[in-house]
């Protein structure tokens, strides 16, 4: 197997067309070029018309059963592919269609561990069908039809080669783009990125980033990224559930112990201090807690920087995007009562920084992750009696009706819990 610069094996593409000059002309360029250079990739173009048997080169002819446009006639793409590999070796062949699955980063990344790769390139209406039956497999670059594969074929070699060592001059790059992974299979667009001017045309780049808090920064992007997927590509998300195992902890007046218990969440409660609380759990569990405002839609939000959703998923999201879901992480549920008059800054809330003269000094050295924000109909309550009982908060101890709690629990768990 060949090997380029440094010793690090690499990866040949044999891409087939009726336009190599096309596809050669791109890859001279950038990073690709480079890589090619240093012996990291190898590209080899074969022309489908040098196989034609015919004295014209003819490469293509009309369709059975008639309908527009010409086809690639399947012998000449054969008799390429069989003519590379006896002359180069075998290789894992892809035929480019637009009737096909979608190539994706996860693809790439399967394809990107081959040592060879032969890539298809139709042109006309595409390739006589019994072609699929020669290659390993299908590929489409979306939902778009293009004239032929050949830019089809150059996205598939940039977006593998830059995978494979060597290729990329910064590999830590990869590790921070959209699609990268964070564990598992999980996919989230990337957060927006700035650089100078600070203001360009009257828009500020985000104050976090302009500052050092590197906390603050990371977390900013963990939430834009989340945020942004939900907006703009919802369907992308990971499938996640909460599962069994996950520690999950109420924080509430002692009152509704019996309520919390009844959905399988420990209660805490006792005089409320989350510094005491975090260190307990973290002692149980190893890692420190993370926190999750539960509003009960009544015009009380718990933290009014961080991401509030009235749906249980998207904090869940949130929760891993932050990697809170990864390992034996405590998650603890706050209602929003117990949190009187919160002071929020860049979604941590800082009553620790600014102690608030309350019944119960309550200290808060962690950042609340995600609020679930139930609006009032959520768990039917009529708006007028939850504003009342709001105000009741606001001059007297927090109390949290029992059955209202019930039905948020009961929903939220729900969500949260099912795949
Ligand atoms: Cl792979 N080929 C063609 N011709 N059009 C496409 C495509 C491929 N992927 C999306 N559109």
């Amino acid at each position: 197997m060949a090997t380029g610069a440094g010793g690090v094996m690499s990866l040949g593409f044999e891409i087939f067309t009726l336009f190599p000059e096309a596809v050669a002309g791109f890859l001279q360029a950038g990073l690709m070029g480079k890589a090619i250079t240093a012996g990291h990739i190898s590209v080899h173009t074969t022309n489908f018309r040098e196989f034609a048997s015919d004295r014209h080169r003819t490469v293509d002819d009309t369709p059975y059963g008639g309908g527009a446009g010409m086809l690639l006639k399947p012998g000449p793409v054969v008799a390429a592919l069989e003519h590379a590999v006896a002359a180069r070796g075998p290789m894992h062949t892809v035929m480019l269609t637009p009737a096909a699955p979608t190539f994706d980063q996860r693809a790439a990344r399967r394809l990107a561990t081959l040592p060879r790769i032969g890539i298809l390139c139709g042109r006309y209406e595409g390739f006589d069908d019994r072609v699929r039956d020669c290659v390993d497999e299908c590929l489409s670059i979306g939902d778009f039809v293009l004239n032929g594969g050949e830019v089809a074929a150059l996205v598939l070699v940039e977006a593998i080669a830059r995978l494979r060592q060597g290729v990329l001059g910064n590999p830590e790059s990869i590790a921070h783009e959209s699609f990268a992974e964070t564990g598992g299979d999980d996919r989230w667009l990337e957060p927006p990125h700035f650089t100078r001017p600070v203001v360009f045309r009257g828009l500020e780049v985000p104050k976090v980033l302009q500052g050092g808090n590197h906390r603050a920064i990371a977390r900013y992007r963990q939430v834009e990224a989340w945020r942004r997927t939900w907006a703009l590509r919802p369907q992308l998300r990971p499938r996640l559930r909460l599962c069994d195992e996950q520690p999950l902890y109420c924080l509430a007046p002692g009152e509704l112990a019996d309520t919390i218990k009844s959905h399988g969440l420990e209660p805490l409660s006792g005089p409320i201090d989350a510094k005491r609380v975090r260190k307990q759990l973290t002692r149980r569990h190893g890692c420190a807690p993370r926190w999750v405002g539960l509003g009960l839609g009544g015009g009380n939000p718990t933290a009014a920087s961080v991401p509030a959703s009235a749906n249980p998923k998207q904090v869940l999201d949130l929760l891993a995007v932050t990697g809170a879901l990864s390992e034996q992480t405590p998650i603890v549920l706050v209602l929003d009562q117990v949190i009187a008059s919160p002071k929020t800054d860049e979604g941590i809330l800082t009553n620790a920084a600014q102690p608030q003269p309350d019944a119960h000094q309550r200290r808060w050295p962690a950042p609340v992750e995600a609020v679930i924000q139930m609006s009032a109909d959520a768990h039917q309550i009529p708006g007028r009696e939850l504003a009342q009982r709001s105000q009741i908060y606001e001059s007297s101890q927090p109390r949290v009706p029992g059955e209202w709690i019930d039905q948020v629990l009961s929903r939220v768990l729900s969500t949260l819990r099912q795949p």
